[in-house]
């Protein structure tokens, strides 16, 4: 065990200091912080190679929402002045070519395992050691054991029946096809509309003889606005990424694009109010949900919000019930992540596109030649599942994880994930979450969480290292305060009201409460420097 900065490390064989799971971008740089430590560390990826989100969703049309000069590692000047990035929000061609880049420039893929997922971790007290072993039949140990499994990557088809009896081809969004799929002249099911199905579709449409879109939820979506980088602009940004990643980390959503404004709607003129959205609008992406201050906390403030989004989106469609099919009005604007799309809404007025409302017509089986819904027959040579994620606690639970005296994750999340700020669990030592459920996570831009989480968890490790201390383990009492804290703030907020993935609402039997901490990544920063400073407060130190 390294016990100080860049010593070298004693282990050998299958023992390390430390393994990961996951190799995306949380993945790889825990992998480099810890082996700059002098850590022996590895890292199991069930992929053939790096990336995570952007290995697996290689759908037609799948691109990055947040912009791509925020969307970055922030920790490396050399990294980024190596990069150059082409558009407002990366496709995710150009993401995994960026992740590529920097897993070679950092030397991090030959201590990468690949094609191996870990299939249990169990905590031996005695030797104080996590033992794992993997799908291919390793076995191996390490003191500290990191979950960087990401926050949507347990890809969900849903359990409708028949569709073993499906004569053609089906695709989930979420482990698409390396080489792609060509829909030229083909008839397509389309499944799902949350962010994947409203970027796929309109380029499914673009190459298919025809499209039935099955749409369960409408979605709040806006233009995203995206266009090429200018030389200008990216110079720009080279000169203050590194003081800007330092800003966003004081931000509510780690993005400094824009800024939320915090005049309450009631503060101002309606046309100012009107004008701020109109802007905001126009200029595409998150912004429009920073207008004013109370857009996420009363009902009477968000229906501004949601008549304004949806008179905009009524005006791209032209038949009126179609118009009238795709609005959202069961939930509040925002409690679902917002989509942004390029022509999705226009491509209903596409003659070869149809809309299926399954509220009104419910999908009952799918069948030889197609889906089956509301006693219709839909006749497709293909269905693409753009149907989600067992989202946040999925990949984690995927590992059957034993910690202290046998205590099984899975039996202590039955009613719900429960962390301590969404880095460690109760009765789990030495064990870490990377972006857990509890922390701001898929609120924010995940790279700003991630690099703010590893850079806690190694110096963390750090301290334990070279203070000789063996385990950290999160006490229950602060787990539980932090569990009310969480809901508390949730509670605050509109978020609650929709039946979201953050609810855990799209997975059937799924427990009901909102997983990511919505407090923000500033207030969630301090708290996390709090902690470390009053020598790991509400963690169990051992020796
Ligand atoms: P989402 O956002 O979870 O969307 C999944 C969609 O699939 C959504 O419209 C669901 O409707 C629909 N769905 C799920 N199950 C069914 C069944 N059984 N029948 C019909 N429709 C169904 O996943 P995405 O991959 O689009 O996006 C995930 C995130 O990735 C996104 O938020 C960004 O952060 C990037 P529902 O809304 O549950 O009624």
């Amino acid at each position: 065990m390294a016990t100080e900065k860049h010593a070298p490390s004693s282990t050998s064989g299958n023992d390390y200091d430390a393994i990961i799971v996951g190799a995306g971008f949380a993945g790889m740089y825990m992998l480099h912080r810890l082996r700059k430590q002098g850590l022996h560390v590895r890292v199991y990826e069930a992929g053939d190679g790096v990336g995570g989100t952007w290995y697996w969703n290689r759908y037609p049309g799948a691109r990055c929402d947040v912009e791509s000069l925020e969307y970055q590692y922030g920790f490396s000047d050399d990294l980024q002045r190596g990069w150059t990035w082409t558009e407002r929000y990366a496709a995710q061609p150009e993401i995994l070519r960026y992740q590529n880049y920097v897993a070679d420039k950092l030397d991090l893929k030959k201590d990468i395992r690949f094609n191996t997922r870990v299939t249990s971790a169990d905590y031996d007290t005695p030797s104080g050691l996590w033992q794992i072993e993997t799908d291919k039949g390793d076995r191996a140990q390490a003191r500290f054991f990191i979950m960087a499994t990401g926050c949507l990557s347990a890809a969900r088809v849903p359990d409708i029946a028949g569709l073993e009896d499906f004569k053609g081809k089906w695709y989930h969004t979420g482990s698409w096809p390396h080489d792609g799929v060509d829909f030229t002249g083909r008839r397509v099911a389309v499944i799902g509309t949350g962010s994947s199905g409203i970027q796929s579709i309109p380029i499914i449409a673009e190459q298919a003889d025809h499209v039935t879109v099955f749409q369960r939820t409408a979605n709040f979506t806006l233009p995203a606005g995206n266009r090429p980088l200018s030389e200008e602009e990216i110079a720009a940004r080279r000169t203050t990424l590194l003081e800007d990643r330092k800003h966003a980390r004081t931000t509510a959503g780690g993005i400094i694009a824009f800024e939320y404004n915090e005049a309450l709607s009631g503060e101002m003129m309606p046309e100012d109010v009107q004008r701020e959205m109109e802007t905001r609008w126009t200029g595409g992406g998150f912004a429009f949900l920073g207008s004013y201050g109370d857009m996420m906390a009363t009902t009477e403030a968000n229906d501004i919000a949601a008549d304004f989004a949806r008179a905009k989106m009524k005006a791209r469609v032209k038949e009126p019930e179609i118009a009238d099919t795709l609005m959202p009005n069961d939930h509040p604007v925002g409690t679902k992540r917002l989509c942004l799309d390029t022509g999705y809404l226009e491509t209903f007025n596409e003659p070869h596109v149809d809309l299926v409302n399954v509220r009104e017509l419910p999908i009952e089986r799918i069948a030889e030649k197609g889906v089956l819904a509301g006693g219709k027959e839909y006749e497709a040579d293909a269905i693409v599942f753009a149907t989600g994620f067992d989202a946040m606690t999925g990949a984690i639970l995927a590992v059957d994880i034993t910690g202290r005296d046998g205590l099984r994750l899975r039996d202590k999340w039955e009613a719900g994930p429960r962390t301590y700020l969404g880095l460690g669990s109760a009765g789990f030592p030495n064990l870490f979450f990377i972006t857990g459920p509890g922390s701001p996570s898929v609120l924010s831009n995940m790279i700003v969480s991630i690099e703010q989480h590893v850079d806690w968890i190694t110096d963390c490790i750090s301290r334990l290292t070279s203070g000789n201390i063996g385990t950290i383990e999160a006490t229950p009492e602060a787990e539980d305060e932090w569990v009310a804290h969480v809901n508390e703030v949730a509670a605050e907020t509109l978020y609650p009201q929709a039946n979201s993935w953050y609810m855990g609402a799209n997975v059937p039997g799924k427990p009901r409460l909102f997983m990511p901490y919505p407090g923000g990544v500033g207030v969630y920063g301090e708290k996390l420097d709090e902690v470390a400073a009053a020598d790991y407060e509400g963690f169990r130190l051992g020796a």
